[in-house]
């Protein structure tokens, strides 16, 4: 693979057979032209959150983090993820509606970045127990730039999400 670049990807289900569809689509991620999965963290479980706060009337999310190493630009990387959410049957009808797939990069190196179509880290990444709690588990030294040690932001959120 030419120049390759180490991405986290945020993994989360809370219709269908959620475990099947993080599991098929970290398979699927793996199998994209130039992206090599490296590791995929164990599964969480956790209660919807919506605009309005957590909603336990929601169906609960399934999710996990998923290493990847891609000499995809981080655009096309986006695109490539976005095709396996349409195989998944995503469909967009509300913000942080409820969705069979959903995959957000959450960091592309060290790419600091803002834009309507791409921000880099992700830029809710940082308050969010469902991404945080998988990375540091499958990856203890881990960094997200401008927050610091992803370990220690889990650590306090310890609860909020729970491994099935
Ligand atoms: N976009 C910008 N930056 C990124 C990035 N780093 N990664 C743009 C991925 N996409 C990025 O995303 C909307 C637009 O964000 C995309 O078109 C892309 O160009 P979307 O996936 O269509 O919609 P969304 O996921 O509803 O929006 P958003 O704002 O990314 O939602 P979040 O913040 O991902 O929240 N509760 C639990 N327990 N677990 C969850 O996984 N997820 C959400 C979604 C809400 N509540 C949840 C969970
Ligand atoms: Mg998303």
């Amino acid at each position: 693979m030419p120049k390759s670049t180490r991405a986290v990807i945020a993994l989360g289900s809370n219709l269908g057979d959620r475990g099947e569809h993080i599991q098929s689509a970290a398979s699927e991620i793996g199998e994209l032209a130039g992206v090599k999965l490296h590791k995929l963290s164990k599964v969480v479980e956790s209660f919807a959150v919506t605009p309005e706060g957590i909603d336990q009337t929601k169906p609960k999310y399934l999710n996990a983090v998923a290493l990847v190493d891609t000499s995809l630009k981080a655009k096309e990387l986006l695109a490539a993820l976005q095709s396996v959410e349409t195989s998944h049957g995503r469909v967009r009808i509300e913000r942080w509606g409820s969705r069979t797939l959903d995959l957000d990069i959450i960091t592309y190196g060290d790419s600091v970045k803002s834009g309507k179509e791409l921000t880099l880290p992700h830029p809710r990444a940082y308050q969010r127990p469902f991404v945080l709690v998988p990375w540091a588990q499958v990856d203890p030294d881990a960094v997200l730039p401008g927050h610091g040690s992803v370990a220690e932001l889990a650590a306090e959120m310890d609860g909020e999400v729970w491994f099935l």
